[in-house]
């Protein structure tokens, strides 16, 4: 497998021959125009002979074109895939390294610094990529999402990523799917990938953007409509008048956050935006390539004329009429226009000013975000205003920063203060060393980033993080304050005059063409150099871990069960398997355990993070009392709330759980990543069938799960509770377990069943 800089024309050749062929037959078969996602799909079945399959119902397998890994998650896919005993991955597949750089002075030390600090990590996933045939994108090279939509994405291909806002894929008009490690290991060992068979959300865009309002808006309007949980299980699909006034990077930020409505994936038809952009990254042939096929690219005539009877359901915006948005605290489907947060923030007692304004990020730092920001910080300097709060700045790549340089745009930035962190996620993960604020300091941030649940950028449940446009966070950052509104309001400067800001400009692509930069990128060696790189992993290591298999089923129902944690409200993927410092982490499982659930809310009596021992009784943090109950040899269940592990795709959330010894999880629902990589691990992944019954269950109950021998697609699963005093109620749970998941469970992990395939 030769994996480049860039995907080959011949791979996009290959797969649009495919996909010629796979949609005439389903097309023909169904007698049913199809839309864009769907044509996409059916030219990735694995078996595309068969009838279409059920949608929200059939699981099916596919096989992607590529896969791609952040350096935070590639660590426990390598693991895993290490244990197949293979000689190269099977599928081209990159590496990317950026969650683990540290924002804390600017690019160059903050690079030097994360080189020194992760250089375990990072030599781990160079000759590991080297040596199974993976190309290695070195720290500095910039963000994945970013990166993948300049040198890989390509209109109707497949990729799935081991980072939730894979999606951004989707702005270049790909079905770029987040999944967990686990996942990706199937893919890279030559399996094909297992997935829902998804719902099909239209949004119907008409008018354009002006003024203010930005791509940005078009997706924190959704989340506003559809809620942090209204995408699961969907792809969502952008189409009409509108879409293709957007530009492809403008599509790629929509993309990108339709992870944070808990969509499979979302994305754009094939237009001119597309092809003007891969032209400008250099991929002219592949512009042709898909000019060629571009009637598979896009909705069916009859999919036009009639929304409503192809998609599940559709939604309709006006781009024309969308007033620029900022949605949080706390969530990201928390929406309102901007010109409403001074009055709500007022009400609702959050602090007035801004502590800091970040820019950037996998979501928001193309060209046109870039030049659109920087309008209006140049504007307003030249009119004598400062930014009123510490303004951040992430480059989502090397290129990007590159080009944004010798265009002087990042100079504007610095003459207004601004700080230039590195091309890596930073203070988007929490990695983000601040000491302007302490912990129960009430603080605002406002970021053009996607999520912002509480600690999520600095580690402190005090800061109230916003997300919004890039525009929206300068202007902001220029007012110094939420009760600011940069259409209707004016600013002073230091000699009294008054300013009215002026709409943002943007410039969609750079005129004299991108700069690349500094090379970041490393090819694998040819097949016969590989053999002769060692891949190391000191058994002394505190960063890194050899996995060992987790064990099979061994037949009996599950029996005396404790409650580790029965969680209220919000779990997500950051409450149970947190982020910032444990990113140091992610190759070691064990150690990484010492976070689980820490920051979970206990149903009984509210605490973070910590509950009742039941070997003793006394209270303990969450990590703590799990390992109690691993080296006792217990087995435990975790409760959760609806939408449990929401976030992101980081399979630590479910291996930290399997490897302490749980065997079920059982929620009122589950966020789509975090349900499958439960299940992959062997865990079993269980609804309350009346959503009531998550009351039934007490701090000090014990839990047995019976009929475990018939588990079967579609039959509920029982429960039952006994309580201290002996008192027992059972209720039905469900699961969405199909025949071949069964035997995950069974053989204790899905890749236990690779294995054994092998
Ligand atoms: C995120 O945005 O939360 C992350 C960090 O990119 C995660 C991946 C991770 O936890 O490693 C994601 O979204 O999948
Ligand atoms: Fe990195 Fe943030 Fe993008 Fe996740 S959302 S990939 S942490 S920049």
């Amino acid at each position: 497998m030769a994996v480049h800089a860039s995907t080959p024309v011949t791979l996009i050749e290959a797969a649009y021959a495919r996909l010629a062929a796979a949609v005439s037959a389903a097309r023909a078969q169904t007698g049913r125009p199809l839309t864009t996602a769907e044509k996409i799909l059916i030219g990735h079945l694995d078996d595309p002979s068969g009838p279409l399959p059920e949608r929200g119902r059939s699981y099916v397998d596919f096989r992607p074109d590529r896969v791609a890994m952040q350096d935070a998650t590639a660590q426990m896919a390598w693991l895993q895939f290490m244990t197949a005993g293979l000689t190269e991955v099977a599928v081209p597949t990159t590496v990317h390294c950026d969650h683990l750089i540290q924002a804390r002075v600017d690019a160059r030390r903050d690079l030097l610094a994360a080189l020194e600090n992760h250089d375990e990590v990072y030599d781990f996933l160079e000759s590991v990529s080297a040596r199974y045939g993976a190309g290695f994108w070195k720290p500095g090279s910039g963000i994945i999402h970013q990166v993948v939509l300049e040198n890989y994405a390509f209109p109707g291909g497949m990729m799935i990523g081991t980072d939730s806002h894979t999606p951004n894929a989707g702005g270049l008009g790909m079905v770029a799917v987040g999944v967990g490690g686990a996942d990706a290991v199937d893919v890279m060992t030559g399996f094909p990938w297992n997935v829902r068979w998804p719902k099909f959300i239209g949004v119907h865009l008409t008018g354009h953007l002006s003024g203010w309002s930005a791509p940005k808006d078009v997706i924190l309007k959704v989340a506003d409509l559809l809620t942090v949980a209204g995408g699961t299980g969907a792809i969502v699909e952008y189409f009409g008048p509108g879409a293709e006034t957007i530009s492809a990077t403008g599509k790629a930020t929509i993309c990108n956050m339709g992870a944070e409505i808990g969509a499979t994936t979302s994305l754009f038809a094939y237009d001119e935006s597309m092809a003007r952009f891969l032209k400008a990254t250099g991929r002219e042939q592949m512009a042709a390539a898909a000019g060629a096929v571009a009637e598979h690219l896009r909705p069916d005539d009859g999919v036009l004329a009639d929304p409503a009877g192809s998609y599940d359901s559709v939604i309709e915006i006006d781009l024309s009429s969308l007033a620029p948005h900022i949605n949080g605290p706390h969530s990201p489907d928390r929406a309102r226009p901007v010109s409403e947060l001074g009055a709500e923030a007022a009400a609702e007692g959050w602090p007035m000013e801004i502590s800091a304004a970040l820019v950037g990020s996998c979501t928001n730092s193309s060209y046109e975000d870039i030049t659109r920001a920087a309008s209006i910080v140049s504007a307003a300097v030249a009119r004598g205003l400062k930014v009123q709060a510490p303004l951040l700045v992430t480059p989502g790549s090397e290129q990007i920063r590159a080009t944004i340089a010798r265009d002087g745009l990042l100079g504007i930035f610095e003459e207004a203060g601004a700080t230039v962190l590195a091309n890596a996620c930073g203070p988007c993960i929490g990695q983000w060393s601040r000491s302007d604020v302490a912990e129960g300091d009430a603080n605002v941030i406002v970021t053009s980033y996607n999520r912002n649940f509480p600690k999520r950028n600095d580690g402190l449940a005090s800061t109230l993080a916003f997300v919004t446009s890039p525009e929206v966070v300068v202007a902001l950052a220029l007012a110094g304050r939420v009760d600011f509104d940069p259409l209707n309001d004016t600013l002073h400067s230091d000699d009294g005059t008054e300013v009215h800001l002026p709409e943002p400009i943007g410039t969609e692509l750079p005129p004299d063409g991108f700069d690349p930069g500094e090379a970041g990128f490393l090819a694998p060696p040819p097949p016969g150099e590989r053999d002769a790189i060692e891949v190391r992993i000191s058994p002394t290591s505190r960063r890194l871990q050899e996995l060992h298999p987790f064990a099979p089923w061994d037949g009996r129902d599950f029996e005396g069960l404790a409650v580790l944690v029965k969680a209220a409200g919000k779990c997500t993927t950051d409450h149970i398997s947190a982020a910032g410092p444990w990113l140091a982490y992610r190759g070691h499982l064990e150690n990484i355990s010492g976070n689980l659930f820490a920051g979970a809310v206990n149903a009984f009596g509210g605490a973070v993070g910590e509950g009742k021992d039941q070997t003793d009784g006394q209270v303990r943090p969450y990590p703590e009392i799990a390992k109690r109950y691993h080296a006792a040899g217990w087995s435990w269940v975790a409760v959760g709330d609806a939408n449990y592990g929401e976030g992101s795709s980081r399979e630590h959330a479910a291996m930290e759980p399997r490897f302490r010894g749980c065997v079920a999880v059982i929620t009122r629902s589950f966020a789509r990543i975090a349900e499958t990589n439960l299940k992959k691990q062997g865990v079993l992944a269980l609804t309350f069938a009346d959503p009531a019954d998550y009351d039934a269950i007490g701090p000090d109950d014990r839990i047995a799960i019976g009929g475990l021998a018939d588990l079967a697609p579609g039959r509920p699963v029982r429960v039952k509770v006994t309580g201290p005093d002996g008192s027992t109620t059972a209720f039905d749970t469900r699961h969405t377990l199909s025949a071949d998941q069964i035997d995950w469970f069974r053989a204790g992990s899905a890749l236990n069943v690779i294995r054994s395939r092998l």
